[in-house]
């Protein structure tokens, strides 16, 4: 079965005025499903077509760099946009919220933990909010790489990421990487975030 774009789960414009429109409808339409396009033609004919995408993570490291990293952009931009919503941003709530003053001090705290994250990666990648042993840690990874593969140092159970490729921010916030971290808070989905942390 060939892997297939998801449906953007709200529209274009929806995360508007801190992700614009032109720039969701490019990601998703043309950066997302150039991954797609590209880890179908990676995987056909070969012992992965059957495989589901997280078993492809798993074993990123060792199939091919094709997989890794369209594969790695597939999976990476699905979990993005469901990390999303319209008219969300806030607080987390409840267990989740403990569990992030417990590891990090204070939601500002984690909150600046995770955008140095985001800063200080090089190039292009991603920043993440994991569970690694009941515990939240924050990590970054080049390119399309993730927590959930063979390759790196960035172990865990993914709940939230953050793109920082120039790709996700660049019409609307050009080189000021620092200021789309700081809208990407007013459009983090922590209901959806909170059912992924399962410590
Ligand atoms: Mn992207």
């Amino acid at each position: 079965m060939a892997f297939t774009v998801p449906a953007l789960p709200y529209a274009y414009e929806a995360l508007e005025p801190h992700i614009d429109k032109q720039t969701m409808q490019i990601h998703h339409d043309k950066h997302h499903q150039a991954y797609v396009d590209n880890l179908n033609k990676a995987i056909a004919g070969t012992e992965n077509e059957n495989k589901s995408i997280e078993e492809l993570m798993k074993n990123a490291g060792s199939i091919s760099p094709a997989v890794r990293n369209n594969g790695g952009g597939h999976w990476n931009h699905t979990f993005f946009w469901e990390s999303l919503a319209p008219g969300a941003g806030g607080n987390p709530e409840g267990r989740l919220a403990d569990a992030i003053n417990e590891s990090f001090g204070s939601f500002e705290g984690f909150k600046e933990k995770f955008n140095a994250a985001g800063i200080t990666r090089f190039g292009s990648g991603w920043a993440w909010l994991g569970s690694q042993n009941g515990k939240l840690v924050i990590c970054s990874t080049p390119n399309q790489d993730n927590p959930l593969m063979d390759v790196g140092e960035c172990k865990c159970t993914p709940i939230l990421g953050c793109d920082v490729w120039e790709h996700a921010y660049y019409l609307k916030y050009q080189n000021k990487r620092a200021d789309y971290l700081n809208a990407f808070w007013n459009v983090v989905n922590w209901k959806k975030v909170a059912e992924r942390f399962k410590p």
